[in-house]
């Protein structure tokens, strides 16, 4: 058995939030959690397709999402969110909306340089030309979370790395 529980990811973009999020989710699963991922691909194309990347949409966004996750936590899951979340005060919002056990804040801890260097879209390379506006660690702030749960500093870490730390978290906090 496990605990209900939101594990948030949050980081900028290129940081490894899905990635290492869909690892843990495969090792969960295998330890027979009943598990949810909410992620851009799921999330931002379907339920908040209507919302850009403005202050004001993303605010939204993560509204949505911290309600969609609480129903999932009261239907007994482990939810993964994998978005930047880039303001505190929404990561706080969601943080009330829940029993103090029931958020898991992740801090996907890689350095911009590095997200920069990935870029497996290009994005950073369009924010940088001007070309895309408002861009999370380019001109658009994101605020580096103070107390979180689990502070993951990817640099040197491979992706199962990462994953393990996660789940040595979950054992020590005994939600797994
Ligand atoms: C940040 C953007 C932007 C802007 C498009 N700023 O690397 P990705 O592509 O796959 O992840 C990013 C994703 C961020 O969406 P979130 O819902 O996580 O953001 S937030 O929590 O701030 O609402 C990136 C892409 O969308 N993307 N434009 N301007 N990321």
């Amino acid at each position: 058995g496990h605990k209900p529980v939101v594990l948030w990811y949050t980081g900028l973009s290129g940081s490894g939030k899905s990635t290492i999020a869909n690892a843990v989710d495969i090792m969960l699963f295998e330890r027979n959690c009943h598990t949810y991922l909410l992620d851009g691909d799921n999330v931002r194309h379907g339920l908040n397709g209507d919302l850009t990347f403005t202050d004001k949409d993303r605010v939204e966004n993560i509204r949505r999402i911290g309600e969609v996750s609480k129903l999932f936590v009261d239907a007994g899951l482990i939810v993964s969110t994998a978005f930047i979340s880039p303001f505190s005060s929404d990561r706080k919002m969601v943080r009330t909306q829940l029993t103090e056990e029931q958020f898991v804040e992740i801090f996907v801890d890689t350095p911009l340089d590095i997200c920069e260097k990935r870029d497996p879209k290009g994005l950073y390379k369009k924010a940088r030309n001007g070309e895309i506006k408002n861009f999370t660690g380019i001109d658009s702030a994101y605020d580096v979370p103070v107390n979180p749960e689990l502070h993951l500093k990817t640099d040197g870490l491979s992706v199962e790395e990462c994953a393990q730390v996660v789940i040595n978290k979950l054992l020590e906090l005994g939600i797994i």
